[in-house]
């Protein structure tokens, strides 16, 4: 229950179970309030999932909600007389119904298409932002709709959707139960885990190589995560197709694939093995710096293994083969059987199932105007977003709308972004803050603070190495006249349809549709589980629905609920690698990113325990190639790629293979007018502002933030 008292004394204290919604590990929390303070923030050691787990983003839970850069009101931008500009706090009133009235007023007079949609990360943490924004949106079908989803994982839908028929049939490594472990471009030591809801992965991976168990990490920097590996190989970054490939062409060569129970369902592995073929171990050992006997053996470690696990994560989805590399894992786990079983990876079944309510997901239905690059559900690549806005002519974009993303630091050029949300005729931002996108906005609609409202992890059950559920309440009472974000798209909608003389859509909250969902979910009314709202609420340290169960070929969402190994796009693909390595490449260097614990993406810069200490926005470099350049330790030093440079400080580091630097994405907080008191302080540089809007993975359309050909000299 939300507190409530005025005049708090130390008998108030009381004890909130909350799940924390800042990464994918769902940790539970307990939380500490007194009166309108939050007193502690602790693991709890209930919660099913997390056991206790936390990380220090968890304390910032206090800080985001305290936090004075917090904007608690609607503001505009009103031009000062000396030609500058200045926010000004409007009424919900007035906000809603200017943003309603332009948002109209753009597809009247030019189109539906002329409207852009950005959609950032932090909407999946929020159920209220994926369940009611379609309230607004289903007013505007406009074909220029953006998430961060193409600068991230878009791969793993398209193998999902490819293979399994549902772009949200993601195959969870099932680390508890396994004996091997192949790990391609993840960090989960620092990221806690992608597309993989793993909370206290740390003494998960210390008690799986406790029991045996082989990690072998590939990374072209030695991480948090390699540190714990049994053996890490640095890998050239944009050539695990190539490693992956030659993994599946020894399997084959050495007959040592079975994909045991799911043979009767499984399909397409002949053609595969077929264009296999030329993908040898000496192939991919001359581009990858893996050699080919490292390669044999660890095919065959693979395959020997009681259960073994390919899992790859960002390093291999925002890259030029980022769908190729993530179909190829997933053969991998097929081929050997290690798809659907314990220890393996296997499926999940949410207790709010979003595989059985929501679309399959659709693939290149349309394409972006400018450049041609295909949509995947709906939505087209981002690092088209700013050539939709600059080029003129049928479907340029001139009003933008953002919800909880900053693209300006997250989107490949995000210089040239910047520039180009300069231009629009109206843009608003649904965020809290003044950040380096949302500062171009004409009206920033500001939610309630995380703390006060509920939450449901709508999406991270589909993907957590557990099954289990869990509803938090809000902390805190919501202010009076504050918005939730739902309320927001609600309201909006309503504007809308009042205008277009359409009935307007009921209001319904999200707690609400959670608590018809888990009735109709599989632990609902048909199960012995009867779950609903009210049974969550009783136990809000979450409910245990147990260990992931095979269930194949019944969960399959194909046609035919066979599993098609021979999918075309990406065996077409295969072409397209074959002749980008068949000639020695440049020797530029490359550029990969790298992720701190104690950041996220970016906008976690602005609370003081999280920033304090050394800047982590350095360049990494190998002393070799350091060396080679006359550069020095601590030096600043020139960044520079196709799409831009940046002055950076550089980090001699024997931890990073060479040829390759790396910095993290999500700092330049310096721009004028951000309202980031102490982000600016830590500002950094945007990774971004290097990275190439034409550097894409050709087949998804996805961003290829990492290996981006750079050059790094003395300024
Ligand atoms: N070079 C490089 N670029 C990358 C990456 C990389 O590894 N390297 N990673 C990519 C990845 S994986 C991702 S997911 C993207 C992230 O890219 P984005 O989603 O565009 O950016 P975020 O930094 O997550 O922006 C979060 C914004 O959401 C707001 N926000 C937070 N919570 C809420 C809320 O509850 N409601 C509302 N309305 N707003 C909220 C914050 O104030 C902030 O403005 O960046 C990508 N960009
Ligand atoms: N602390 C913290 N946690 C986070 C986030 C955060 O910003 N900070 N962001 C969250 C988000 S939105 C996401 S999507 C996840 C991401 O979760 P992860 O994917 O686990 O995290 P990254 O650190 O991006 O790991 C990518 C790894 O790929 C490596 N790499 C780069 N290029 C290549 C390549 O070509 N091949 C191979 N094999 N490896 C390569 C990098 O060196 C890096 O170690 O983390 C989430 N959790
Ligand atoms: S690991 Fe993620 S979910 Fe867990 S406490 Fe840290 S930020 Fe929160
Ligand atoms: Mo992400």
């Amino acid at each position: 229950m939300p507190l409530t008292q005025d005049s708090p004394g130390a008998a108030d204290t009381r004890t909130h179970y909350r799940a924390c919604h800042l990464c994918e590990a769902i940790c539970g929390l307990l939380i500490e309030t007194r009166g309108e303070e939050v007193v502690s923030i602790k693991g709890d050691p209930q919660d099913p999932l997390s056991r206790g787990h936390i990380c220090p983003k968890a304390i910032a839970l206090k800080d985001i909600h305290e936090d004075p850069d917090r904007l608690r009101g609607p503001v505009k931008k009103v031009a000062d007389a000396k030609g500058g500009s200045h926010w000004q706090e409007i009424t919900w009133q007035e906000a809603l119904d200017t943003t309603a009235e332009k948002l109209l007023e753009t597809v009247d007079e030019h189109g539906v298409n002329a409207l852009g949609i950005y959609m950032g990360n932090p909407t999946v943490h929020n159920y209220g932002m994926m369940t009611h924004q379609g309230q607004l949106f289903r007013y505007f079908r406009t074909d220029n709709r953006f998430s961060a989803t193409s600068v991230d994982q878009l791969p793993h839908h398209l193998a999902a959707l490819w293979l399994f028929g549902h772009k949200l049939m993601f195959p969870i490594p099932d680390i508890d139960r396994s004996d091997y472990f192949l790990m391609l471009g993840a960090n989960p030591v620092a990221s806690n885990g992608s597309i993989w809801t793993v909370p206290d992965i740390r003494r998960r991976i210390k008690d799986f190589k406790a029991r045996g168990g082989r990690l072998v990490v590939i990374d072209p920097r030695r991480t948090e995560t390699a540190a714990l590996a049994s053996e890490h190989h640095f890998i050239a970054p944009g050539t695990d197709a190539l490693l992956l490939a030659a993994l599946l062409h020894t399997l084959f060569a050495e007959g040592l694939v079975d994909p045991g129970p799911l043979a009767p369902f499984t399909t397409g592995l002949d053609a595969v093995a077929e264009a296999m073929a030329p993908f040898t171990p000496d192939f991919a050992a001359t581009h990858t710096g893996i050699d080919a006997d490292t390669i044999r053996q660890m095919a065959r470690n693979f395959a020997d293994a009681k259960a073994a696990i390919c899992y790859g994560r960002m390093g291999v989805s925002t890259q030029a083969y980022g769908a190729l590399s993530q179909w190829l894992i997933q053969l991998l786990n097929i081929a050997t059987g290690n798809l659907d079983k314990p220890g393996g990876s296997l499926f999940t079944l949410p207790a709010v199932d979003q595989v059985a309510t929501t679309g399959p997901g659709g693939f290149g239905r349309h394409h972006s105007r400018v450049r041609g690059l295909p949509e995947f559900d709906r939505e087209l690549p981002a690092s088209t977003l700013a050539e939709e806005i600059t080029t003129e002519g049928e479907g340029q974009i001139r009003a933008l709308f953002t919800g909880a993303g900053n693209p300006v630091l997250s989107t490949p050029n995000g210089r040239q972004l910047d520039a180009a949300l300069a231009q629009l005729d109206f843009m608003v931002s649904l965020d809290p803050y003044i950040n380096e996108t949302t500062r171009h906005a004409d009206i920033i609609l500001p939610p309630t603070s995380p703390l006060e409202h509920d939450h449901y992890d709508l999406a991270f059950h589909v993907n957590a190495m557990r099954n289990t559920t869990r509803f938090s309440e809000a902390v805190f009472d919501k202010p009076d006249g504050a918005l939730h974000d739902w309320e927001i798209f609600q309201a909006l909608a309503e504007r809308v349809a009042t205008a277009r003389g359409q009935e307007t859509p009921p209001a319904v909250p999200p707690a609400q549709m959670i608590d018809f969902a888990l009735q109709a979910g599989p632990y609902g009314n048909a199960s012995e589980h009867a779950l609903d709202l009210q049974q969550l609420r009783a136990q809000p340290s979450g409910i245990d629905l147990g260990e992931l169960q095979p269930q194949l070929p019944a969960r399959l969402r194909t046609a035919d609920q066979r599993i098609h190994c021979a999918t075309p796009e990406p065996l077409a693909d295969l072409a397209r690698l074959l002749r980008d390595f068949d000639t020695d490449r440049d020797k530029e260097l490359r550029l990969i990113g790298r992720r701190h614990l104690r950041s996220n993406n970016s906008w976690m810069h602005n609370y003081h325990r999280l920033v304090k200490g050394p800047d982590r926005c350095t360049l990494l470099m190998h002393p070799r190639d350091m060396d080679s350049r006359r550069l020095a330790d601590g030096m600043e030093v020139e960044l520079r790629s196709r799409a831009g440079a940046v002055r950076v400080q550089v980090e001699r580091s024997e931890d990073i293979m060479p040829g390759v630097v790396s910095l993290p994405h999500g700092f330049g907080h310096h721009r004028d007018g951000v309202r980031l008191g102490t982000a600016r302080e830590h500002a950094g540089i945007s990774c971004n502002d290097v990275t190439d809007e034409l550097a894409l993975d050709a087949l998804s359309g996805n961003a290829a933030v990492n290996g981006v050909p750079v050059t790094v000299a003395a300024p």
